[in-house]
């Protein structure tokens, strides 16, 4: 039997290094050393020698198998290292090659109106205030002026919580925040979202205002136009059309409203301006003694403006979109133009 060993290992070896691929090793593996293979055979003939060869005979298979797994794994190895050399010489990255576009994101058009907007009036001296949207019922109405029973409590559909807190209507309830814990002289604007039960083409039941106020001794309803008409000029261009309407507001005395000349149908009428040519976009006016009172302030000592504006409808008109619905529909191929 050793002797048998000795030819199969030296057939082994030289049939091992005629292999030219890692297939081919790998196959004469399993034909040597394998579960079935012919080293396998030898273990399986073991069973018939005396019993006083059986050790010798067993050390040697298990030599014969190792020195043949050892050969195998040599040469394996050395296939993997020409693998590699080659690999490493031939696979190169080309660095000329573009690389991947990263698609880019677009701020929502409400966004870059509201940006504009700071923007505009940062430039103008204006600092910027914050309120919360879950407001008290007291700085949304009856610090403006408008106590529990008041009338004009109707003109804003308002969602309440309960009897004393409400989704603020309106960023006006920003006003007696700051005005109670400052002094003036005050020129701020405060940005924000508010909530109404309200949804046609020009009114959705959230949206975006931005309120603006400036108190200090000597104020007159010229500034408030002046600052406004500045504001408008600056963000639609100086030929656009704009209007001021008396109107009424009870934190205001006497009161306007402002509208742009619709650029959907270039003032001929249609169905966003409800065929008038115009489009309101702000509610303004000289802040009422009464308010002043509430907060403390001197109405005899301080006047001062303040004003509304509808940060949709005026990215309708800069963009000239035919309903306010669709900046909430979030649909990627609406938001994409702009
Ligand atoms: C007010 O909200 C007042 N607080 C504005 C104000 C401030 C007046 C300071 C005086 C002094 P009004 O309800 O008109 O007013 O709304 C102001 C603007 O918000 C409107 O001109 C319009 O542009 C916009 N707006 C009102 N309701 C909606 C709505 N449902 N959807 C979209 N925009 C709206």
């Amino acid at each position: 039997m050793i002797e048998k060993l000795e030819n199969l290992l030296k057939e082994a070896s030289s049939e091992i290094s005629k292999a030219d691929s890692k297939e081919k090793v790998l196959l004469l593996k399993t034909r040597y050393v394998g579960r079935k293979g012919e080293i396998a055979s030898f273990l399986k003939d073991l069973g018939g020698l005396p019993a006083e060869e059986r050790k010798a005979a067993g050390e040697a298979i298990n030599r014969a198998k190792d020195a043949i797994e050892k050969e195998v794994e040599r040469l394996l190895a050395g296939f993997d290292e020409r693998e590699k050399a080659l690999l490493l010489k031939t696979d190169r990255v080309d660095v000329t090659l573009p690389g991947r576009r990263v698609p880019l994101g677009k701020r929502h058009p409400v966004t870059q109106v509201m940006d504009s907007v700071e923007a505009i009036f940062s430039g103008l001296g204006f600092d910027i205030a914050e309120g919360p949207e879950v407001e008290l019922d007291y700085y949304n109405f009856e610090a403006l002026n408008l106590p529990k029973d008041h009338p004009a409590r109707d003109m804003q559909d308002t969602f309440y919580i309960n009897e004393e807190v409400l989704l603020r209507t309106h960023t006006s309830a920003v006003q007696p925040r700051v005005m109670e814990r400052e002094r003036p002289p005050l020129r701020v604007i405060a940005p924000g979202t508010v909530y109404r039960r309200d949804s046609d083409i020009t009114h959705t039941p959230m949206f975006h205002q931005v309120e603006g106020f400036m108190v200090d001794k000597g104020v007159r309803f010229s500034d408030l136009k002046g600052i406004l008409t500045q504001f408008l000029h600056e963000l639609f261009g100086e030929n656009t059309g704009i209007r001021f309407r008396p109107s009424f507001f009870p934190f205001t005395e006497p009161s306007a409203e402002v509208d742009i000349r619709c650029v959907i149908c270039s003032g001929s009428g249609c169905r966003v301006c409800k065929g008038s040519g115009w489009l309101e976009i702000l509610g303004a006016g000289m802040i009422h003694p009464e308010v002043f009172r509430t907060v403390k302030y001197d109405p005899e000592e301080y006047t001062g403006f303040a004003f509304g504006l509808g940060i949709e409808r005026i990215a309708m008109l800069k963009f000239g979109i035919d309903d306010l619905r669709l900046f909430f529909e979030n649909d990627i191929r609406f938001l994409r133009q702009f």
